[in-house]
């Protein structure tokens, strides 16, 4: 692991501020603080109770099989049909009229989409992909914008036991095939593109050329979605011409607990992506019950909306999962927020009378910039309950987003956690905790988080370390997809018997705890994990780039914007339209969300003695600061030779 975290420990920490629930919240919640002294009693106990929310088809033996760490297996022996938790059940209790998606499209048009409704759908989509092939145990790739279908094809997946391996929208054709090729699939389900910023953008293209290096391929489904031109290749299928005319009639079959449920890619620091596999029922189960429990659900009465977007694990577990197994009433955006005007997401609230509302700390940075004029424009009095997710929220946005979405009365749930976890792992509980701007506070029931040291020796109240999981959980990542080893050196390697997150994390003086990004060398641009050796190799990937190191420095709306320093190769200077090149290289290789905000060139870079290049020196110069400790370097007269070598440059 690179650094320690606790250089950036202390600006974070003197919130003292505590906002209780109000006692008429806490009376109903779905929660109480009782959840945290059961599960500290009979932890596996606990667990089981929550499995118990679901229908199974058949009890498990064990409810945790941890005979080989850390290769857990949970509800061991039990049956269920994951869609079919999402679904027919809701519609066999009755509740097929209630409206499951309210999707609103970004040029406007809108569909109301009843749990019979999806149902149908979901049906008709298994029947398809039963009739292209697909068996249970095959992998297939789902490449989508924000749209009802994307929810459906995951579905359909799941209730033939097909694994999904969903690819976010934003992603270039290179890195659609690495997906692709490494999860071996057999079928891809993409659109002909979405609407995003006024404008109709491809996705079909990217398919064409991903598809072109995956041999595994056999057939793409394509939904038509823009009606833009498309090229139309033997493999390709309609889903207007297949899904829509398939039969209605479809038995779920039961699959093992631990029947493989998908795969997501995550970034990871050697550059190839990790296939993070999530399994069935213990999955379910802990993002059914978080769902629950951290957002108090009232499905009768609730409107819910978690704006991220399906390609994240956030959309798998709190737009599909969570919220279908619970029966709630949501709302699907496709578009972007500032689409037609910067008002938008609150005109979505006040449209639908959203209860409940699941963001990122970068976009209430956002609205923060864009003015506390625009939510102030509408009635935003139907919310409840807020979220928050993927990095850790200032406490400065904490506080505006309570008092400017919130009205000041509303519980804020900051809540950590990762695509490996699969679903929250610490957040306050509204009903219960006093919530204190900027930390994500509390592990939840049944959930064993701590911080410890570089020994693994756990820290005391006001200490800063590495954030650890102590006990495996339900919803636990299985493996890498395909690489065990990885599996354990990623994870399991650094402290002896516990799960190791990557992200630093101090407890404060009341034991809460405070998340503080990274100690790897994972940027989060947007909410979106991207790892500097990807965008260094893609940079070097370019004929003019011999070696390139990036780092994320601090950008106030982002969260982090990548710095990309290169030394050039077969040419003597670059040039604004050189350094513009790069930039949109890399946005071609591996998708916008990695462009590099600025590349610089130098004639040397950092390194260890090991050979590691130092990021840390480099972003103390991204960020225009002192220079720190350079005691570790091969060479230590480099940064200065940097630094000289930049004057009037930037
Ligand atoms: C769900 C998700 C995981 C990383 C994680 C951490 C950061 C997520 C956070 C948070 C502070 C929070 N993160 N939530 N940091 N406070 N509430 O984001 O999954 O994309 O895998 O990213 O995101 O660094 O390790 P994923």
């Amino acid at each position: 692991m690179a650094e320690t975290p606790q250089e950036t420990l202390a600006n974070l920490l003197s919130e003292d501020r505590t906002f209780p629930p109000s006692p008429e919240f806490s009376k109903t919640a779905n929660v109480t603080a009782a959840a945290y002294e059961e599960a500290a009693a009979d932890r596996l106990g606990f667990w089981e109770q929550q499995a118990r929310r679901l229908d199974w088809s058949k009890d498990w033996d064990r409810v945790l099989d941890w005979d080989d760490p850390p290769f857990a297996k949970w509800f061991t022996g039990g049956e269920l049909n994951v869609a079919a938790n999402c679904l027919d059940r809701h519609v066999e209790a009755g509740l097929g009229d209630r409206v499951a998606i309210h999707f609103e499209g970004e040029p406007g048009d809108t569909r109301a989409v009843t749990y019979a409704a999806l149902l149908d759908e979901v049906k008709r989509a298994a029947n398809t992909l039963t009739d292209l092939g697909v068996e249970a145990g095959d992998r297939v790739v789902i490449y989508m914008p924000m749209i009802p279908e994307a929810a459906v094809a995951m579905l359909a997946c799941a209730r033939i036991g097909a694994p999904h391996s969903v690819v976010f929208g934003g992603f270039s054709a290179t890195a659609l095939s690495s997906r692709i090729d490494d999860a071996g699939a057999k079928l891809v389900v993409c659109a002909d593109g979405g609407f995003r910023k006024g404008k109709a953008f491809a996705l079909k293209p990217m398919v064409d050329e991903a598809v072109e290096q995956c041999p595994t391929v056999e057939k793409v489904l394509v939904v038509t979605r823009t009606g833009q031109d498309v090229d139309w290749n033997d493999r390709d299928v309609k889903w207007e011409d297949t899904v829509a005319t398939a039969s209605n009639e479809h038995v779920a079959q039961a699959f093992d607990a631990e029947h493989p449920l998908f795969i997501l890619y995550t970034s990871g620091t050697t550059g190839k992506p990790k296939g993070i596999l999530h399994t069935s029922g213990g999955y379910l189960t802990q993002a059914s019950y978080t769902h629950h429990a951290v957002f108090d659900l009232k499905p009768e009465s609730d409107v819910y909306w978690c704006t991220a977007d399906i390609g994240w694990v956030t959309g798998h577990s709190y737009i599909v999962y969570g919220p279908l197994s619970n029966g709630a009433t949501q709302v699907m955006y496709e578009g972007t927020p500032d689409t037609p005007h910067t008002g938008r997401l609150w005109e979505i609230v006040q449209k639908y009378g959203v209860t409940i509302l699941y963001t990122a700390p970068t976009a209430i940075r956002t609205f923060m910039k864009w003015g506390d004029d625009i939510p102030a424009r509408y009635d935003l009095t139907s919310l409840r309950v807020l979220g928050s997710v993927g990095e850790p929220i200032n406490p400065e946005a904490w506080m505006w987003y309570r008092e400017h979405i919130g009205g000041g009365n509303v519980p804020i749930v900051d809540t950590w956690w990762q695509t490996e976890t699969g679903a929250i792992m610490v957040s306050p509980l509204p009903g219960v905790t006093a919530t204190k701007p900027g930390s994500a506070q509390r592990p939840l029931p049944g959930i064993s988080v701590d911080v410890v040291d570089e020994q693994g020796a756990s820290v005391p109240d006001g200490g800063g370390g590495f954030l650890v999981i102590r006990e495996p959980w339900p919803s636990m990542l299985r493996t890498i997809w395909g690489d065990d080893q990885r599996f354990l050196d990623t994870y399991w390697a650094h402290f002896d018997g516990m799960y190791f997150a990557g992200d630093g994390a101090k407890k404060d003086g009341d034991g809460d705890l405070w998340l503080l990004g990274r100690v790897d060398d994972i940027m989060l641009v947007s909410g979106h994990n991207i790892s500097t050796t990807e965008v260094e190799s893609a940079l070097v990937s370019h004929a003019t780039v011999a070696e390139a190191a990036v780092v994320g420095a601090s950008d106030p709306v982002t969260g982090q914007g990548i710095v990309a320093f290169v030394i050039l190769r077969g040419v003597s200077e670059s040039s604004p339209e050189h350094l513009a090149e790069l930039r949109g290289h890399v946005s071609k290789t591996l998708g916008p969300i990695a462009k590099p905000r600025q590349v610089i060139v130098v004639a040397e870079l950092p390194k260890t003695r090991s050979g590691k290049i130092m990021r840390r020196l480099l972003r103390d110069i991204a960020e225009d600061r002192e220079i720190g400790d350079v005691t570790t370097l091969a060479d230590n007269t480099v940064m200065s030779r940097i630094k000289t070598g930049l004057q009037g440059g930037k």
